[in-house]
């Protein structure tokens, strides 16, 4: 410590004694500043003034309303798309080469209907069995005989189609010359049944005529009293 105060002195005497607050002491001639005074108070600093408090700051001023966006640009119509190339037409197809003619063979007499090998007449009259039948001879047959599921269908059509519902209506079977033994009018072989269910029930042992349409569209054959007044249908062979 000293020592460095020695080097100080030698190189800086006459300023240090004039110098400042320090006293220098001279010993051995040796410029020592190892010991300090403490010079004149230094004003002291001044101390900082207090914070003045911050005025409140203003209110944040609301950002102005932002313009409205201007309307964005229509994108620019799209231009119409070409027409689609039409197909080429198609090339006519080639005459369709005449149908046949039908086969020749005799028809039905006006107002009859064909059937397979037989003409069918429904004139919507009503009668009772006997006199039904009376009648379709006179037309050159008999009431219509049935000998198979396809005629009875056809038969209950054919009073669909003029009535509008199934109506009952007479066929030539019957049983009247000794029951149970049912035979049909024209002579033909009985041998197609379809009754309905319970049927023949000879109800009252005074059914002895063959009817359909007892049941509606139901294939359903029943035996009924023969002076009961029906619809009927008239049959011939061709
Ligand atoms: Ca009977
Ligand atoms: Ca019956």
């Amino acid at each position: 410590m000293i020592k460095d105060s020695v080097h100080y002195c030698k190189g800086n005497l006459l300023p240090c004694r004039w110098r400042s607050t320090r006293l220098h002491v001279l010993l051995f001639g040796i410029c020592c500043t190892s010991l300090h005074f403490p010079g004149p108070p230094t004003p002291a600093s001044n101390p900082s003034p207090p914070s003045t408090p911050r005025p409140p700051s203003p209110p944040s001023t609301p950002s102005p309303p932002r313009p409205p966006s201007p309307p964005s640009t229509p994108s620019p119509p799209r231009p119409p798309s070409p027409p689609s190339t039409p197909s080429p037409p198609r090339p006519p197809s080639p005459p369709r080469p005449p149908s046949p003619p039908s086969p020749p063979g005799p028809s039905c007499p006006s107002g009859w209907i064909k059937y397979e090998n037989r003409c069918f007449f429904f004139n919507g009259a009503t009668a009772d069995w006997a006199t039904a039948e009376r009648a379709c001879i006179g037309y050159g047959g008999n009431l219509a005989s049935i000998h198979s599921t396809n005629e009875h269908s056809f038969l209950k059509e054919l009073v669909r189609l003029r009535l509008g519902s199934y109506q009952r209506t007479w066929v030539g079977g019957h049983d009247a010359v000794k029951e149970s033994v049912w035979l049909w009018s024209d002579g033909s072989r009985f041998s197609f049944t379809q009754w309905g269910t319970g049927e023949p029930n000879n109800l009252g042992g005074n059914e002895h005529c063959m009817e359909i349409n007892l049941v509606g569209s139901s294939l359903y054959l029943n035996d009924e009293p023969c002076t009961r007044s029906n619809y009927f249908i008239c049959a011939k062979r061709l």
